[in-house]
């Protein structure tokens, strides 16, 4: 048997120093110190030995198993050590690299000057109302004195869903139901999404945004409507601003305006963005009409109100001369990253 342990002993440091790594070690571990090795064979073969001899092979048995665990446990401590400073190595960061740049998202320009519209209008007294992007040819026309078959549903062209479902074509859609909600005084804007059925050119979009402003109260005059626009746009611009209003048709109004206002990009002296007109027509304004009132369940006796719809677009054109509105729907970092971060 003492024949047998050094065998094994001789065949281990043959074993051993071939053992480069914890894989290795780990088989070798299994190998010689595991339930089915040769030192748990060599205990189980100790019961034959003579009672004379059993202490002395014993003890030889567990200086073999002693030295054999402490061996290897040594070796385990150096070769981890070893490897991870391989894998430190391996991993090594070079401070001396330049840095990765981060990009800050920022807001859309539209977003950013839309943002800034709204902050205006609360601080003049209105309140924030949402209206559906997607709505009733009830709400988007016939309320607002548009009959079915009417020539002026021409004036916007509708993407249908089906014969009564639309995608709004302007934020007015909102009127109807601020009145069957709200009694008055009523003073709400509502900004969103509008959608129309038209050419693609420099100045207009199939999509685009709009702001609707309502005020419904005793006494609403006209005059109460040009200064509120007149007012919200030299706070939008500069004091100086010149906006001009004219007479336009809308069902919904009487009497019924356009707002233009003086091209900043050209200073008035002419330029693709304005047509060569020096002005720019950035909203449709009114009195509400008594008919539009009434199917509010408003009085009209009683009370009076404007509303406009402003193209938040065209606005955003002005304030940074951008004389293409679809670049606002290209996504061209380019164009995006020329605006200030949120
Ligand atoms: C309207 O949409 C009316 N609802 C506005 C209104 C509200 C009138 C309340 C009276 C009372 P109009 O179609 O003119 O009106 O559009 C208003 C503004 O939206 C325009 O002046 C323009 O700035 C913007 N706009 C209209 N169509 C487009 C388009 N296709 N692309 C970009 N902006 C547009």
């Amino acid at each position: 048997m003492q024949t047998h342990i050094e065998t094994i002993q001789k065949e281990f440091e043959e074993d051993f120093k071939n053992c480069f790594s914890s894989a290795t070690l780990e088989s070798l571990k299994i190998k010689y110190l595991g339930k089915k090795g040769p030192i748990q064979d060599l205990m189980k073969g100790l019961k034959e030995a003579s009672g004379e001899d059993r202490p002395k092979l014993g003890k030889s048995i567990n200086d073999l198993k002693v030295s054999i665990e402490a061996k290897l446990t040594e070796l385990g401590r150096s070769l981890i050590a070893r490897e991870e400073q391989q894998k430190l190595l391996a991993e090594k960061i070079d401070e001396t690299l330049p840095g990765k740049k981060r990009f800050q998202g920022r807001k859309h320009p539209v977003n950013g000057t839309l943002d800034e519209i709204i902050n205006i209008l609360i601080a003049m007294g209105f309140t924030v109302e949402q209206g559906p992007d997607i709505d009733t040819d009830y709400y988007n026309f016939e309320v607002l004195n548009f009959p079915p078959e009417h020539p002026a549903r021409d004036m916007q062209d509708t993407f249908y869903i089906n014969k009564e479902v639309l995608l709004r074509t302007h934020t007015s859609n909102i009127q109807a139901r601020v009145m069957e909600s709200q009694k008055p005084p009523i003073r709400i804007i509502a900004p969103g999404k509008c959608f129309r059925n038209e050419a693609v050119t420099s100045r207009s979009h199939v999509f685009f945004h709009q702001v609707e402003a309502v005020y419904i109260d005793k006494n609403v005059s006209f005059s109460d409507l040009m200064g509120t626009l007149t007012d919200f746009m030299q706070k939008l611009f500069y004091k100086d601003i010149k906006v001009r209003f004219w007479p336009n048709y809308f069902p919904f109004v009487e009497p019924g305006l356009q707002v233009d206002i003086h091209c900043l990009n050209c200073k008035g002296s002419g330029c693709t963005l304005c047509k060569h007109t020096g002005w720019l027509e950035v909203a449709g304004a009114g009195m509400i009409h008594p008919e539009v009132l009434k199917n509010g369940g408003i009085d009209p006796e009683e009370y009076s109100g404007f509303a406009w719809g402003l193209g938040i677009e065209r606005l955003v054109m002005l304030k940074n001369g951008i004389k293409d509105i679809r670049l606002f729907t290209e996504n061209d970092i380019r164009f995006l990253n020329q605006f200030s971060a949120i």
